[in-house]
C-alpha cells in the first residue's frame, strides 16, 4: 500500500485542485490530505471564503481522496508522515524545494500547477461581479433621483 500525501487550503475548490489530485492518487494506492484550518490559513496570510468543514466535506467527497485531516502547523508534517505511513510527499510546484528537508522521511515530488485558475483568481472574479453590481445599482438611484427631481419641477 503506496500512500501519497499533501497539503493545501482548498478554498474555492476548483479544477486545478482536481487536476492535482488526480495525479496525486496516480502516484500510489491511497491518497490522504492535510487540510489547511482557518486559523492556520490566517497565519499563511489567506483569509478562507469556505470554512473548514465544508472544505473538508468537499474533499472527501472527491474520488482521489482517501482520507482528510486538519493541517494546524507548519511543523506537523513528519509527524504525519509517520502516521500515516506515506511513502510520497506532493504538493504543485509552487511549493518547488520549500519541503525538501522531508526527503529525509519520505520520496518528495512537486508537480506542475495547472495554470490561469487560482484561488486568488476566483476571488478577484467575484469582487469585480460585486463591483458591478453596487455600479449599477448607483446607476439606478441616479436615474431615479433625476426622475424625481424632473417631477418635482412639474409641480
Ligand atoms: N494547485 C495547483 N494548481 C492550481 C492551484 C493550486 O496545482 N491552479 C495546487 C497547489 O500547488 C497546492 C494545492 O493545489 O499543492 C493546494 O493549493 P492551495 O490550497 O493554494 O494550498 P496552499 O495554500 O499553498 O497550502 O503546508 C502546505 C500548505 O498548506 C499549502
Amino acid at each position: 500500500m503506496k500512500t501519497v500525501i499533501t497539503y493545501g487550503t482548498f478554498d474555492l475548490f476548483h479544477v486545478g485542485h482536481v487536476k492535482l489530485l488526480r495525479r496525486l492518487r496516480g502516484l500510489g494506492d491511497r491518497l490522504v490530505i492535510g487540510l489547511s484550518t482557518d486559523e492556520f490559513n490566517l497565519g499563511k496570510g489567506k483569509k478562507t471564503v469556505v470554512p473548514y468543514e465544508q472544505r473538508e466535506e468537499i474533499l472527501r467527497a472527491v474520488r482521489y481522496v482517501d482520507d482528510v485531516f486538519p493541517e494546524a502547523c507548519w511543523e506537523q508534517k513528519a509527524e504525519d508522515i509517520r502516521r500515516e505511513q506515506a511513502s510520497i510527499f506532493a504538493m504543485g510546484d509552487d511549493w518547488a524545494g520549500k519541503f525538501d528537508h522531508l526527503s529525509e522521511f519520505v520520496e518528495v515530488i512537486y508537480l506542475p500547477r495547472t495554470a490561469g485558475i487560482s484561488t486568488t483568481d476566483l476571488k478577484q472574479v467575484m469582487q469585480g461581479l460585486r463591483d458591478e453590481r453596487v455600479d449599477s445599482v448607483r446607476h439606478a438611484l441616479d436615474h431615479a433621483r433625476m426622475l424625481l427631481d424632473e417631477l418635482a419641477k412639474l409641480g
